[in-house]
């Protein structure tokens, strides 16, 4: 286990997540780990859960795999829901919390937004940098084998943003986004395999009219917003 592609926030976007399989299969990695955020804002969910638990080596929770488990009266979220099967549910509610490995005596820890919750969200372009550092610490959802050890590399998502920063402390990666992505669907290889550890950003160019289609064919509650998000209007305004 030495070539790890690392996808994050699908969201439900379809046509993302086949580009990026595809290419991630010309690339000869040994597993893929997917740090969350499945469902929620685009419209093809169920489809995109059933490509990740065919492909995905590990799959961690998001804040919107969380919470749209939960009853609603807002229109757009019913409609979401409405679109995942029972097994679906079931399915989000059994990922956990991180994921955690060693590559080449380095300690890698992956989550969704931060090492304390699903809803901590950590922009390094708007916070400080103690909470940029924050993100390196030990909490409780973190406990394991490996619980006093912090760790050298640390990988995230949720804000739908690259970034690769160095810290005194260790290595931060912010993995973009499959499905919302401000420039095309990214992910991120890691790779061990010459004894040393390298993290490459890749970007695949997808469809985005055929997506946006899909959704009109399925009569997708929301879709103007979706529109938008897609076309990026509403980058960084919305959750
Ligand atoms: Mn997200």
């Amino acid at each position: 286990m030495s070539r790890i592609a690392i996808i994050s926030d699908i969201h439900g976007n379809l046509t993302a997540l086949e580009a990026v399989l595809k290419d991630i299969e010309k690339r000869d990695v040994d597993q893929i780990f997917c740090l969350g955020d499945l469902v929620g804002k685009g419209p093809r969910g169920s489809e995109c859960i059933k490509l990740v638990r065919k492909h995905c080596d590990k799959v961690i929770r998001g804040n919107w795999d969380v919470f749209i488990r939960e009853e609603t009266d807002n229109e757009i979220l019913k409609w979401t829901q409405s679109q995942l099967t029972d097994d679906d549910f079931n399915y989000l509610a059994t990922l956990p919390f991180y994921i955690e490995f060693e590559l080449n005596s380095k300690l890698i820890r992956c989550f969704h937004a931060s090492p304390r919750s699903v809803f901590e969200r950590i922009a390094p372009e708007y916070h400080p940098i103690e909470k940029c550092l924050s993100l390196f610490e030990n909490s409780k959802e973190t406990e394991s084998l490996h619980s006093k050890r912090t760790p050298d590399i640390v990988f995230y998502g949720d804000i739908h943003l690259t970034l690769l920063r160095s810290y005194e402390i260790g290595i931060l990666c912010n993995v973009g986004s499959i499905g919302l992505d401000i420039v095309d669907a990214t992910y991120v290889i890691v790779d061990g395999s010459h004894g040393t550890n390298s993290i490459n950003f890749v970007r695949v160019p997808y469809d985005r009219e055929a997506e946006l289609r899909a959704a009109r064919e399925l009569g997708m509650a929301g879709y103007e917003h979706y529109y938008k998000e897609i076309m990026y209007d509403l980058f960084m305004k919305t959750e």
